[in-house]
């Protein structure tokens, strides 16, 4: 081992310093190479054939791999049985009249309890959501945690995987474009995937999913110091990093596309994908989605709930999830008999 002698490190803080000033050693925003999933990776294309060809993948997979990495999101048609969204959809009207200890989010009022909320058809707006419905509802955790959906996250991160949230749409939320890693934060930022989960029919109508393929490539915006992360409540920035997306995919030809979904479809999107809600175009129908988001085991160790407390995790169809510990509340309150399951 060398030791650096101080004078050294003095000269290479002054010159990083006055390389910084001069605008010569900004750093790059952009994620750790080190810790990228293996899809993400210059050799991907590389492993992928290695693990063709000693079998440890099928070749459905690989295309749906090849697809991933070119497009970034993938489409898994009718994979989630209708019994499950009847029973998640049913366990939302009860959470209505029943008001079970839970969060929700609302245009104006923001981040509430819904025992606060006033009846939903009294909100003045569709833009509310019902955030992490999976911890009351058993089959929402069934949903999310779906084995085709598992295992398609397993292959996309290569290591075992961790779901941190999931939101409870019954209208289309007209969200701004974004990237989703900016602002769900997984200890390492590049382990995160979203999933969409049509529980009816979506397409324009109703204020589907807007996605812009290939977009997971664009350079990354800098939130400031080489930052990738939007982590101070910023509404300039925030409108910044928007004007950015457009730009960049102008620049690289990224157009966009609006998702036509049958319910059961399930649609898996890069953390880096552009997306947004589309307008809706007939405000009367509902567009009821359950959107959630995956880190790997790896990445997601702390409850973004609660950091201070051990988190408790919930093994399920070979990955896992965080109980909610927040007083009074109950961890799978709605039960799913089908599945004669106890969590
Ligand atoms: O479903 C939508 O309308 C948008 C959802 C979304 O952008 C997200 O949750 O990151």
């Amino acid at each position: 081992m060398t030791e650096e002698v101080p004078d050294c490190r003095i000269y290479s803080m002054l010159t990083s310093l006055i390389n910084r000033i001069a605008g010569l050693t900004k750093p790059k925003a952009q994620f750790d190479p080190a810790t990228l999933p293996w899809t993400d990776r210059p050799d991907f294309q590389q492993r992928l054939a290695d693990k063709r060809a000693a079998g440890e993948i099928s070749a459905d997979e690989a295309a749906m791999l090849l697809q991933w990495d070119r497009d970034g999101f993938v489409v898994l048609p009718k994979i989630i049985e209708d019994n499950l969204i009847d029973a998640l959809w049913r366990d939302e009207a009860r959470a209505w009249q029943e008001r079970p200890v839970c969060k929700m989010e609302s245009e104006g009022t923001g981040v509430t309890m819904l025992s606060e909320s006033k009846p939903k058809q009294e909100l003045t707006h569709h833009h509310y959501r019902i955030m992490d419905f999976h911890n009351l509802s058993q089959a929402g955790a069934h949903i999310m945690m779906h084995p085709k959906i598992v295992r398609t996250l397993e292959l996309l991160f290569g290591e075992q995987i961790c779901a941190m949230q999931s939101l409870l749409f019954e209208y289309g939320s007209e969200q701004h474009k974004h990237q989703d890693f900016a602002y769900v934060h997984a200890q390492i930022p590049s382990h995160l995937i979203g999933s969409w989960v049509a529980c009816e029919e979506a397409g324009p109508e109703n204020g589907s999913l807007v996605y812009f393929p290939g977009s997971h490539k664009i350079p990354m915006f800098d939130f400031g110091d080489g930052n990738v992360l939007y982590t101070k409540h910023d509404p300039a920035k925030h409108d910044e990093f928007e004007r950015h997306l457009d730009t960049e995919c102008n620049r690289l030809g990224c157009e966009p596309k609006t998702l036509r979904a049958q319910k059961g479809d399930v649609l898996l999107w890069h953390g880096a994908l552009v997306h947004g809600g589309g307008t809706t175009e007939d405000r009367n129908r509902t567009r009821r989605t359950f959107v959630c988001h995956y880190s790997t085991q790896r990445a997601y160790v702390k409850d973004r709930r609660s950091w201070d407390d051990e988190p408790k995790f919930i093994n399920l169809n070979g990955g896992r999830y965080h109980a909610w510990q927040f007083a009074g509340h109950e961890e799978g309150r709605y039960f799913f008999d089908s599945l004669k399951t106890q969590l």
